[in-house]
């Protein structure tokens, strides 16, 4: 794809964007904007409102206008709207990827081919959702019952990170919407624009108010959002420490947190994975290599991987094999498997590790620098897939680096692989590969993490929940269940008897 402006591509932005409120496009109150630079290049291409308390509060506004008629719609109508969205998505598809890659930096193959076509089904997943959910009815006796009814919480904070813009807006936005709230979103500020590029396209299928959003800052618009006293519930996705912050914020209002944070996932392989020319060890290969999967630049990103003694260093040549042959370049070529990191923080951040790994003694098998790629794209955020070989005392094993940096160390038989699995603060994510039921089964449910994939990694399904253990979050999105941090329980306990005897 041609970069965005140019002749060819599917999209062009504007050079300044301002909070999408009440269905309106609003100059922040302070007239403040911020640029957002392109990862791709390492080059600004737009500016973004600044938002502050005062923006906020203009969004609440809205939102707190539009809750009461949006809430009493129907579970159909709003099923319709829902599914419009998901249609127009789909009708610009190209768009939207494009779009999403000039502003985080991933391969457009994963944006056309996941990100954008996970957030439409994510739409009418829901959709479909809200029209079967059912109330209850409980008979107490003969003639006291107890009716439960779902309703929504009213208006709702949503705070997003900057590895999925668009994905993460969509878990959170399709299951409120659904449910019937309002809601106040936040973008992350590394990632302010395709999400404004998606809302001039969708905007006007949902009634004014219903979604607003305001960019800029956590300091300066995150928390005057999540502290607000004008909001039901408050959805995070970020870092664990961010996340405590906004569980405080919540206390002072006593309302619900979801919260997504960080991880450091184990990946396991079993000594029965190994094998010569076999579609299964090749489908292990492709597991392992996922952790470059989007940079590394996933909450679930597969950052240890555990491999039996007996098949250790056959796997691992193996691998480092595979790794080679992971397509990086210009995130617009349709190829490109690996594209650039998100902004310049997370590019430091990772250089960073590459040097703790090093001097903490882990053995880079491969990768372990920043790769130059050179022309237009020699100031975008680039690092080479990179295998380290150490121990899980090691920081490269303990900390989140999210980047496409993966550390890999040996167990000794089954009870050694879960102890150090668990060995970590987090409990996101889980790969387990073994070709014995009775060993991916017992390893599945051994490992204290949300979702563990077994023989398989990185599928996102809407009706598989997802969510942490331990240090990694509160609740869970996608799936059914996922209503449930939208709405409230009404009971209605009624009786029917004539008298008081
Ligand atoms: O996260 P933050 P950052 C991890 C990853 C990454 C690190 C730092 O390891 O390197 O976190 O990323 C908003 N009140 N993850 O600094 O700060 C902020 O504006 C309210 C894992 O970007 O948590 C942004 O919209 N909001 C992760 C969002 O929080 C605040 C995804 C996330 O930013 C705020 C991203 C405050 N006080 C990073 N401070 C995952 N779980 O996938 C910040 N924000």
């Amino acid at each position: 794809y041609a970069s965005p402006g140019q002749p060819g591509s599917p999209v062009t932005f504007k050079s300044r964007y301002e909070h999408y409120i009440g269905g309106e496009w609003v100059a922040p109150v302070k007239g403040q904007y911020f640029e957002n630079v392109s990862p791709v290049t390492g080059k600004p291409f737009c500016e973004v409102g600044r938002g502050t308390a005062e923006d906020i509060e203009a969004a609440l506004d809205a939102a707190h206008a539009a809750a009461p008629a949006w809430g009493q719609t129907s579970p159909a109508e709003r099923a319709v709207i829902l599914n419009r969205i998901a249609d127009r998505m789909e009708q610009n598809l190209e768009m939207i990827a494009v779009a999403e890659t000039w502003d985080n930096g991933k391969a457009v193959r994963e944006t056309l081919a996941a990100d954008i076509p996970l957030a439409i089904d994510h739409f009418r997943y829901f959709a479909g959702a809200i029209r079967a959910q059912e109330g209850g009815i409980s008979q107490i006796n003969e003639d006291l019952i107890a009716y439960h009814f779902h309703e929504p919480l009213g208006v709702v904070g949503q705070i997003i990170p900057w590895n999925f813009p668009i994905l993460m807006a969509t878990w959170k936005l399709a299951p409120a919407l659904a449910a019937g709230n309002a809601i106040v979103l936040k973008p992350a500020e590394q990632t302010p624009a395709s999400i404004l590029v998606l809302f001039e396209l969708i905007g006007d299928l949902l009634p004014p108010g219903v979604v607003n959003i305001v960019n800029g800052f956590g300091a300066e618009a995150g928390k005057p959002l999540a502290s607000n006293p004008r909001i039901r519930k408050i959805a995070f996705t970020g870092e664990t420490t961010t996340g405590r912050l906004i569980m405080q914020y919540a206390s002072e209002n006593i309302i619900p947190v979801t919260l997504e944070l960080g991880g450091k996932s184990p990946n396991i392989f079993f000594e029965d994975v190994m094998a010569q020319d076999d579609a299964f060890f090749d489908k292990a290969k492709e597991g392992f290599t996922m952790f470059a999967l989007n940079q590394g630049e996933v909450c679930t990103c597969p950052s240890r991987a555990l491999i039996q003694e007996s098949i250790a260093d056959e796997f691992l040549d193996a691998v480092v094999e595979r790794t080679r042959l992971i397509k990086r370049g210009n995130p617009l070529d349709t190829d490109t498997m690996v594209g650039a990191q998100a902004s310049n923080d997370q590019f430091e951040k990772i250089k960073s590790y590459l040097d703790i790994g090093r001097q903490e003694g882990a053995q880079v098998l491969i990768g372990g620098e920043v790769e130059d790629l050179g022309g237009e794209l020699a100031e975008g955020f680039y690092i080479q897939p990179t295998i380290f070989r150490g121990d899980n005392s090691m920081r490269i094993f303990q900390e989140e680096i999210f980047g496409p940096v993966v550390s890999a160390t040996t167990f000794t038989d089954f009870d050694d692989a879960i102890r150090i699995a668990n060995d970590t603060l987090y409990g996101l994510g889980a790969g387990v590969w073994s070709r014995t039921g009775n060993i991916a089964y017992r390893a599945g449910r051994a490992i204290q993490a949300g979702r563990v994939w077994v023989n398989n990694y990185h599928a996102y399904p809407a009706h598989a929940a997802f969510g942490g253990y331990k240090s990694s979050g509160i609740g869970r999105e996608n799936h059914l269940m996922m209503l449930d941090h939208y709405q409230q329980t009404k009971n209605l306990l009624v009786s029917y008897k004539e008298s008081a005897d």
